[in-house]
């Protein structure tokens, strides 16, 4: 409107433009989290202000599509935000880190296995943060021809050098089988006399330790019988044998020894005998003869002698007397004296001459 009151109106347009670019501050926050931890609010992680006035973070602003909690690693997280004249964008680096040891499972009861058997390692995992697969490592031998105990460790570290908290176990290699005696022999049969020793024996065992065969019992061999000898055996670790026995019998099959005469043999005259015999009793033709007597008397004889056992030694023998030739020479010596004394007599007497007439 003028001086004259007159007024004049028109219209335009004025474009309004925004030439401030927004500004986009990263707060700092923890960038550092343990592996599989829960995704923080990444809204908290920055602040916006447009022409100095602040904008509020919203989660379409942000772009997660890097956003891994369960890799060890780093990713970006990206801001965008237009005020519809001005972009602006800010990234921050998150660092996915494992501090976490792993953990081993394993029955880590200690394990007892037989001599000379067979050693198989326990099952045996190890869980981690981490999803890739960690092996047990098993240190440590075991020897089951050996008794002993052998001490087995068990460790296990994840990619990011975290050493689980080991394990240990013990293997104990026992024998608690018992030995087996092999005695070479069933019974034995030993004469009277002679001398016995044991049969060969040997043990065997699981261990290979040399075990010795303990024998029980006695055997007099100068005495008819029969003794039961047992055979024992106890290994190093306690475990005994199942015995054996056997029997040993003594016996008498020899028949009695008789000196000083011999059988079937004729002694001079006047011999003297001193029979004697090693066992057993004697009859000399019937009568009890004592050992060692000194025979001197003629004869014919018959000594018998018996032993314990029933075994028989018989001897006949002879001491001579007067030879049939000595007798008839006696005979025939005193027919002849008898009949000289006679002829004497006869002559003497005159009986001669009266059987005999002399001629005169
Ligand atoms: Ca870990
Ligand atoms: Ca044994
Ligand atoms: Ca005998």
């Amino acid at each position: 409107m003028d001086e004259a009151n007159n007024t004049f109106s028109d219209t335009f347009f004025v474009d309004v433009v925004d030439t401030t670019t927004p500004v986009i501050t990263d707060l700092n926050q923890q960038s550092t989290m343990e592996l599989g931890s829960t995704a923080p609010d990444f809204t908290s992680y920055f602040s916006i202000t447009d022409n100095s006035l602040p904008i509020t973070v919203t989660s379409d602003m942000l772009d997660l599509s890097e956003v891994d909690m369960d890799t060890v690693g780093t990713f970006d997280v990206t801001i965008t935000y237009s005020d519809g004249f001005q972009q602006a964008m800010e990234s921050i680096t998150m660092t996915i880190i494992d501090t976490t040891a792993p953990v081993i499972q394993i029955n880590d009861d200690d394990i007892t296995i037989e001599l000379g058997g067979t050693y198989t390692q326990p099952a045996c995992s190890v869980t981690d943060l981490s999803a890739s697969g960690i092996a047990c490592q098993f240190s440590g031998s075991v020897h089951t021809d050996a008794l002993g105990t052998y001490t087995i460790t068990v460790n296990a570290s994840d990619a990011s050098g975290n050493d689980a908290t080991v394990i240990t176990y013990d293997v104990h290699v026992v024998d608690t089988t018992a030995p087996v005696i092999v005695v070479s022999t069933d019974d034995i049969t030993v004469e009277m006399g002679d001398s016995y020793t044991h049969p060969v024996c040997s043990v065997t065992d699981l261990s290979d330790d040399t075990l010795p065969c303990v024998f029980g019992g006695s055997v007099d061999v100068n005495t008819v019988g029969t003794y039961t000898i047992t055979v024992n055996a106890t290994d190093d670790s306690d475990n005994v044998a199942t015995s054996v026995s056997f029997d040993v019998h003594v016996v008498d099959t020899t028949a009695p020894v008789v000196s000083g005469v011999e059988d079937d043999t004729v002694y001079p005259r006047k011999t003297e005998l001193e029979i004697n015999f090693n066992e057993g009793t004697a009859t000399l033709n019937g009568e009890a003869f004592a050992n060692g007597t000194v025979l001197d008397r003629r004869g014919e004889f018959t000594l018998v002698v018996t032993d314990a056992a029933n075994n028989v030694t018989t001897i006949q023998f002879e001491i001579e007397g007067f030879g049939f030739g000595v007798v008839l020479l006696i005979v025939f010596g005193f027919i002849a004296l008898v009949a000289g004394g006679v002829f004497f007599y006869i002559k003497k007497s005159g009986i001669l001459k009266t059987i005999v007439p002399t001629v005169e």
